[in-house]
């Protein structure tokens, strides 16, 4: 139902993102990496301080359209990153020597579908032939572990893989682009809930070949997130933290040698799980921008 209301605010974070470009022309910039299903850009902040080849961050948010707190999070970094250049040493000197790219609504047709017809919604918008189920899970598509236990090959399921590894362009647009950067160092996946912070695998138990650094740069990452509200986090692999998960995106991620691959859960444990109350939200990014900063800030090239 396209009612003024719903369209308002399907166009609320895409008003931000050409504000927040308009009043910092010199640090963000925004590339369109491709189009939803739907025809919805899929847009990228692009935050630099100049330079040619630099190495870059990736963050994402939203790619499960019902974990709300993750895109107004991201909102929040994007805004953040602006204010504090040039005012936070630390943050600085992460833009001094990389660029950092944040995808805010990764699922743009499944976001507008949980402000118009069913907040619970999670998947993208891709209608399946042969069936009257509509979406591909975005976390089970990319072509790691694709296929294998931890994802459905039912359309009508939450999990639903998808017809191929892929098959979806908001996840195809991710893949593409990293491939055509080149040198990404850190990709950070944001989800919610279960306060956790996971690294690869999810789709196998033979360990990462990394695991003993992503073990030490994740405690470093959720220490620092508690020290602001005591939030308590859990962390470890994805298979043996959460649950098995196949074709999940910082598996791949991490296979295409991004080192530092990680996905957060954020608040909360399940009290109001994907329906986060609203006051929860600045504490939320707040918190979680301190775990970023950790792990940002630890690998200067
Ligand atoms: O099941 C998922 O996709 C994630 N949990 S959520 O409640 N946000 O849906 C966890 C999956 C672990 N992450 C990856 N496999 N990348
Ligand atoms: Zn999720």
């Amino acid at each position: 139902r396209l009612t003024v209301t719903s369209l308002f605010l399907s166009l609320q974070i895409y008003a931000f993102q050409d504000m927040l470009v308009a009043e910092n022309p010199n640090l963000v910039s925004k590339i369109v990496i491709g189009q939803s299903y739907q025809g919805r850009p899929l847009n990228v902040l692009k935050f630099s301080t100049g330079g040619t080849n630099k190495p870059g961050i990736w963050l994402d948010t939203g790619i499960h359209s019902r974990e709300w707190v993750t895109q107004a999070s991201g909102t929040w970094f994007a805004k953040k990153i602006v204010t504090d250049y040039g005012r936070d040493a630390a943050l600085t000197a992460i833009l001094d020597k990389m660029d950092i790219f944040l995808e805010i609504v990764t699922n743009p047709d499944g976001y507008y579908y949980t402000h118009t017809s069913n907040r619970m919604w999670r998947k993208t918008r891709k209608p399946n032939p042969g069936s009257s189920c509509i979406g591909t899970d975005p976390n089970r598509n990319w072509d790691a572990g694709f296929g294998g236990p931890g994802a459905s090959d039912s359309p009508c399921s939450e999990t639903y893989r998808g017809p191929k590894a892929h098959s979806e362009s908001e996840v195809k647009s991710i893949v593409d682009f990293v491939k055509s950067h080149g040198n990404l160092q850190a990709f950070v996946s944001i989800h919610s809930y279960s306060q956790m912070l996971l690294y690869p695998y999810g789709y196998t138990r033979t360990p990462c070949k990394d695991e003993s650094e992503l073990h030490n740069l994740a405690r470093k990452a959720i220490t620092d997130l508690a020290s602001l509200y005591g939030t308590s986090y859990r962390y470890g692999s994805i298979i043996n933290t959460i649950y098995q998960a196949s074709g999940g995106t910082i598996d791949w991620t991490y296979n295409q040698g991004i080192k530092y691959s990680y996905t957060f859960e954020l608040r909360d444990t399940g009290r109001y799980g994907f329906i986060l109350p609203a006051n929860q939200i600045l504490p939320t990014a707040k918190e979680t921008w301190l775990a970023l900063m950790a792990i940002m800030d630890l690998h200067p090239c």
